[in-house]
């Protein structure tokens, strides 16, 4: 199939996965056309079956807010109509799948047809979606999608609350490539950054309120005061300075580090102890499953899909939202208990099996099959 991906091209998780999707496909043979406006950052080799097409985003003085939508649809006309996809697959409802429906509009006019597939994300439903400012077109955008996925059952649940939608919602979880996450010896690594053999625990996201950095920070103080520990915080965004200052003022700067962006998680998670996510929204939470891949349990919130990837007593252990004291009791529990903690790492890695890129990716396959037998031409 010749399939065009849209995304945010960003650190994000909708962008993560939209990118290992594409790879994924284009191992399988499949001809995949990514639409962004910038090279999506996991997409870093030359593959003979991956294309990228730059959105032009030029600035002109008229525009105080520039007109993105408008030439994303001009961009994914192009594309659509002169590399004659098959299939559009538009990951995170804003602006994607309205920007989608346009195109498919336009295309129409031209004599080409083209469905398209929604993916929907999280916050594009559960926080901004359900804004009124985007609300209308949320919904109007999924309705009119010739096919919808959510990551997970939470999310379809959530979005069938919020909105009033006519569409089958099909849940296809997010998925995990084992070729990359993987348990591996970092033991010098861990020596650098745990010289006295202190328990590593880590936390990974964009830093958005929603993650409640402050509570990773409450939770591993509790951590701290009972046991020696390091916490290492990976990724940036606007909440991190405000979690510099917390730490200044707990005192504990010599036990964290902001490490900022990083490619390798890999390699960070390989010498962790411990993965915390006490998130106030999580529609399924893509850094613990690269956690769980890497053997790593989890404290987190019980927030959204988090249920559905960290399973209760089994791969760690889930609070209710800002219950911080709970989740560090748990983190103790763990981390003090070794015969427990290894049992939870085998749990974790058999819970990440269930999320295999392998098993996942012909999930895809066939849902895009069935789209393109089942969607409705409708004429311009
Ligand atoms: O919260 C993020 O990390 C970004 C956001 C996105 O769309 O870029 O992530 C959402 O999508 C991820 C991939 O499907 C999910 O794993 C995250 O749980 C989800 N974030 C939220 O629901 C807050």
């Amino acid at each position: 199939m010749k399939i065009g991906i849209v995304c945010y091209p960003t650190y994000g998780g909708s962008g993560v996965v939209a990118t290992e999707l594409g790879i994924g496909l284009a191992n399988l043979g499949h001809e995949i056309h990514f639409i962004t406006y910038k090279r999506p950052a996991r997409l870093t080799s030359f593959h003979e079956n991956v294309f990228y097409h730059e959105v032009d985003t030029e600035e002109y003085p008229l525009f105080e807010y520039m007109p993105y939508d408008s030439m994303l649809a001009s961009k994914m006309v192009d594309v659509v109509r002169y590399e004659n996809l098959d299939i559009l697959h538009v990951h995170y409802a804003i602006p994607h799948a309205a920007v989608a429906y346009l195109s498919k509009k336009i295309l129409l006019s031209k004599g080409k047809y083209v469905p398209v597939v929604t993916t929907l994300h999280g916050t594009d439903i559960t926080l901004v979606g359900k804004n009124k400012a985007f609300s209308p077109v949320v919904e109007f955008s999924i309705n009119k999608s010739d096919g919808v996925t959510a990551v997970s059952e939470s999310l379809k649940q959530q979005t069938l609350d919020y909105f009033d939608i006519n569409k089958n919602i099909k849940v296809i979880p997010n998925f995990i490539d084992f070729e990359r996450f993987k348990r591996i010896n970092k033991d010098h690594f861990k020596k650098a950054i745990a010289p006295n053999g202190e328990r590593i625990i880590t936390h990974v996201s964009n830093f958005r309120k929603v993650k409640r950095i402050d509570d990773v920070v409450k939770v591993f103080h509790r951590i701290n005061q009972n046991l020696p520990s390091k916490l290492l915080l990976i990724g940036d965004g606007p909440e991190r300075r405000k979690a510099e200052s917390q730490c200044r003022r707990l005192g504990l700067c010599d036990e964290i580090r902001f490490l900022g962006k990083q490619d390798a998680i890999e390699e960070l998670m390989a010498v962790s102890d411990l993965f915390l996510l006490p998130s106030q929204k999580e529609s399924f939470g893509l850094a613990a499953l690269e956690a769980l891949a890497c053997e790593v349990p989890i404290i987190s919130s019980n927030a959204g899909g988090l249920p559905e990837v960290n399973l209760q007593g089994k791969t760690g252990f889930l609070s209710e939202v800002g219950d911080v004291e709970d989740m560090a009791n748990n983190a103790l529990k763990i981390l003090n208990n070794k015969k427990l903690h290894n049992e939870f790492r085998k749990n974790a890695l058999q819970q990440a099996k269930r999320f295999d890129i392998s098993n996942i990716l012909p999930e895809y396959e066939s849902y895009y099959e069935e789209v393109l037998k089942t969607a409705v031409y409708t004429a311009p």
